[in-house]
């Protein structure tokens, strides 16, 4: 068989549906043997984006979504949706072209270390240096990208290798199921519990990988203790639970903080330092049970008592068995932190302003959205008031990357929830900063006849770099420019465009687009005149009421 196309059989193996990217010259051979396969070749406008929607797809159904470049320049645009993949846990395998390995007539010509430029963002890079090792280096390279902790790998595919003949055969999949945490540890996790007097649960990001939400709702339900979340594990409980304390956006002196620092004890069910830390543990502070599928990273902000290591949903549901409620958990500040929090939720979110005032877009987009329905962000001071306000009703109805936090990736990672989830309502947020670094995949969109809806929040600026100037007391400076009409630009596109001129016009505008096929773009004026005096003062100062 040609090597192109055991490559391409070993990928239907694994169950690909789809790679993204754009190819080149040196991936001729196995564009040709996609063909006729069950895969389907979707082209983007730039293998960034292709990267961030493969990153994605692999986020929302656990298995590594693929994307494919030519060597040298494509390559090097996948630079940085390989580590927005890395660092989000997210599994996906780059296909790279690159010149014929053995004998080459071109010199150095478009030759980039590509291997080797991959190695610090990856779980595993290799280059393919003969057809009898498809069968091992596919099936090698989708086990690492898959196994938690999940990531980015890479597989650099010759020209050469590509066209030869092999007769090697496919390896198929083990089964296999992970490894559960061990009796002793549960047990003592169960004493610590008991033995807290204000225990606390954090949500992170490994709690929504996997189905932990049924077995964690279970633990809630039976202890009654409260929990809250960190960006990336929003949603795995219902956010209108009164239990719910809410998500730390801010790093400290925000309401959910105040119920942190009353804590004596954090069960935390997912987090790890990768994501942004919602809280910085101290000497003598509060103590910690670290609940993962693999052992805490070392850090001088994260340094747990306690390790249960194993399958998640596994050691929430043995630590649920074993419990007995304490009527000595003392809940009754945490419930008061809650009541603050719905008070302060409240505020600005019927503001009439306009430019719309961040709360009441918040608010609106809350309307509008069904619970099943998928926000996907990109990276701006928009994502602070959405991690805060917006209230999760489901696993990952809310996509953001509090890992890289990469400015680009709020389109793309749009397009890949809507492949994954063809029924449901699915929104971008982006700045008009952010939306510009990809926009262009508006035309991949279209092309796929997707419907999807993307606000578009103008501040004709760097929002978010403008609020850090502002908190450091700096004059500002350098961080406004212009942007296109964004109506003509989505129209020239082929998308529909529109403008909110009212800030009661965005809630039916929104519902309205949702209702209606095809791409279409909002461009809502915002006004972050305010970011400062509340995000910066106001809820610090509010909180120390509690
Ligand atoms: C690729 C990338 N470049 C730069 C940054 C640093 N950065 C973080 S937020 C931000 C500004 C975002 O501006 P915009 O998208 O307009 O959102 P806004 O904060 O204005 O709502 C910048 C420059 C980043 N996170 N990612
Ligand atoms: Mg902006």
């Amino acid at each position: 068989m040609k090597a192109s196309d055991l490559f391409v059989k070993a990928l239907e193996a694994e169950e690909v549906e789809y790679i993204f990217g754009i190819p080149g010259e040196e991936n001729l051979d196995l564009l040709n043997s996609l063909r006729d396969s069950s895969v389907k070749m979707i082209l983007t406008r730039h293998e960034q984006a292709a990267g961030f929607i493969a990153a994605t797809y692999g986020r929302l159904t656990g298995k590594a979504g693929v994307c494919l470049s030519t060597l040298g320049p494509g390559a090097t645009n996948f630079v940085t949706a390989a580590a927005y993949a890395q660092l989000g846990g997210m599994p996906m395998l780059m296909i790279t072209g690159q010149k014929p390995i053995k004998t080459s007539k071109q010199g150095q010509f478009q030759i980039v270390e590509i291997v080797d430029m991959m190695r610090p963002l990856t779980k595993y890079t290799k280059q393919i240096v003969s057809g009898d090792n498809i069968p091992s280096r596919v099936r090698e390279a989708f086990r690492m990208a898959e196994e938690e902790r999940p990531g980015a790998v890479h597989l650099e595919f010759p020209e050469d290798v590509a066209a030869e003949g092999t007769d090697a055969r496919l390896i198929p999949r083990s089964r296999v199921r992970r490894p559960v945490s061990e009796e002793k540890t549960v047990k003592q996790a169960i004493e610590l519990i008991e033995r807290a007097q204000r225990p606390l649960v954090l949500i992170g990001a490994a709690a929504n990988r996997k189905l932990t939400s049924r077995m964690l709702h279970r633990f809630v339900e039976k202890t009654a203790i409260p929990f809250f979340t960190t960006q990336l594990g929003k949603g795995v409980l219902d956010e209108r639970d009164p239990l719910c304390l809410g998500t730390a956006a801010l790093s400290s002196g925000d309401f959910v903080h105040r119920a942190i620092d009353h804590a004596d004890l954090i069960i935390n069910v997912g987090h790890d330092v990768v994501e942004k830390p919602p809280f910085f543990m101290k000497p003598g502070g509060v103590q910690v049970i670290h609940i993962n599928f693999f052992s805490a990273i070392v850090d001088p902000v994260y340094f747990p008592q306690l390790e249960v290591i194993g399958d998640i949903a596994n050691s929430v549901w043995q630590i649920s068995e074993g419990i007995k409620k304490q009527s000595s958990w003392d809940s009754s500040y945490f419930l008061k932190v809650r009541d603050f929090i719905d008070k302060h939720l409240l505020d600005g979110s019927d503001d009439e302003r306009f430019p719309i005032f961040p709360p009441r877009l918040v608010a609106e987009v809350r309307r509008v959205m069904p619970s099943d329905g998928v926000i996907a962000l990109d990276n701006g001071v928009y994502k602070i008031w959405f991690a805060r306000n917006y209230e999760a009703h489901q696993q990952n109805t809310v996509l953001l990357d509090n890992a890289l936090a990469t400015m680009g990736a709020g389109l793309p990672s749009a397009m890949a929830a809507r492949l994954v989830y063809p029924e449901r309502s699915v929104m971008a947020i982006c700045g008009d900063g952010g939306f510009m670094m990809n926009s262009q995949e508006l035309e991949t969109a279209v092309r796929l006849k997707m419907n999807l809806v993307i606000l578009i929040l103008r501040d004709d600026a760097y929002g978010m770099i403008r609020w850090k100037q502002a908190a450091m007391r700096f004059p500002d400076y350098a961080l406004v420019f212009g942007n296109p009409d964004f109506v003509k630009y989505a129209e020239s596109y082929g998308a529909q465009g529109h403008r909110v001129t009212r800030s009661d016009e965005l809630g039916p505008l929104m519902a309205h687009c949702l209702r209606a096929p095809g791409v279409h773009v909002i461009d809502v004026p915002i006004d972050y005149s305010e970011n400062d005096r509340i995000l910066n003062r106001e809820i610090k100062e509010k909180s120390k009421l509690i």
